[in-house]
């Protein structure tokens, strides 16, 4: 939570201090939320940029993120998939992407949601070589949170007061990889991800595992190894996902985890940042998966 310390505009903070700052605001807000989301399983009165009708809870959760964000010293910016354009907090500083609630049509069937939180050291839109940081937070049977910064990986398990606890330092993806999770209705795949897809599938040791929160997916990745797609589709060929709020964040953490991240030609961190809530196809994974998909869309 913002403390009157943060608040007042005297000095500068560091870059550091102030990722260690978001970091705590996301793990405190992370059980508020969680609470909050039994009330708010309908769906909110307008439309969001993206031109997808929110649940109240992402609408709840964004409100939340935005107040304590953005009244954080050392913000510059604050932007969320659920809002149109950037906020100025006017105090200058690093700039952070939210995406409240990921996966929240997973809140109707009660399956897992999580919070993606991206900070980049430049105005947004940002590229993603401007990322600092970023994390992500799982509403699973448990409540925990992934943070990439400093080149090192760490998960945490969150408490009802918000505290957090490593559970994993130095996260890496596994070398025997077991689990894909593939997005999009398979009938709009291309011909190439629909014959990679095939190969995945043909190898015994690997299994689906697919929740459709995009974050809850990604997760078995970062455990058990493996690759996540949000492909590429016939009638949509940036996928579904958004740059800024899912793909460079997402990125970013596999690559720091030692894997590899593409949207079919190249790492997701160097995907072109054309405005605010543009979107992109996402593979992300151990990099022998994203290598032999690259190499499919290439032949
Ligand atoms: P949701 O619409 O439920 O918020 O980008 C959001 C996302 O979920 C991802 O978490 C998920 O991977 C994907 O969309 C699932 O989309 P579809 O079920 O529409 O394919």
């Amino acid at each position: 939570m913002a403390t009157q310390e943060d608040t007042t505009p005297t000095e500068a903070v560091s870059n550091a201090t102030t990722i260690t700052r978001i970091i705590d605001v996301v793990a405190a807000a992370a059980p508020e939320i969680r609470a909050g989301l039994p009330g708010r399983r309908v769906y909110a009165e307008t439309d969001n940029p993206s031109g997808e009708t929110p649940l109240e809870a992402d609408i709840f959760a964004d409100d939340m993120l935005r107040d304590r964000l953005g009244d954080l010293r050392g913000v510059g910016e604050y932007a969320s998939e659920e809002r149109e354009e950037v906020i100025d907090t006017g105090t200058g500083g690093l700039s952070v992407c939210i995406d409240p609630l990921d996966g929240s049509s997973n809140l109707k069937p009660n399956n897992t949601m999580g919070t993606i939180v991206a900070v980049y050291d430049a105005p947004l839109p940002a590229a993603g070589t401007d990322m600092v940081a970023a994390a992500y937070v799982l509403y699973g049977a448990t409540t925990t949170m992934v943070v990439a910064r400093d080149d090192t990986v760490s998960e945490y398990v969150i408490d009802q007061e918000g505290d957090y606890e490593t559970i994993r330092e130095d996260v890496s993806l596994p070398d025997d990889p077991t689990v894909y999770g593939f997005g999009g209705r398979v009938p709009d795949w291309v011909d190439d991800f629909a014959d990679y897809a095939e190969e995945v599938e043909s190898d015994p040791s690997m299994k689906l595992r697919y929740g459709g929160s995009m974050i809850g997916d990604v997760n078995q990745v970062m455990t058990y190894g493996g690759i996540f797609a949000y492909p590429t589709l016939a009638d949509a060929p940036e996928g579904k996902l958004r740059v800024q709020f899912e793909g460079y964040p997402v990125g970013y953490i596999v690559e720091t985890a030692g894997g590899r991240s593409s949207d079919g030609e190249r790492s997701l961190m160097d995907v072109e940042k054309d405005g605010l809530h543009a979107r992109t196809p996402v593979y992300v994974g151990n990099e022998e998966f994203v290598d032999d998909l690259e190499a499919a869309f290439d032949d």
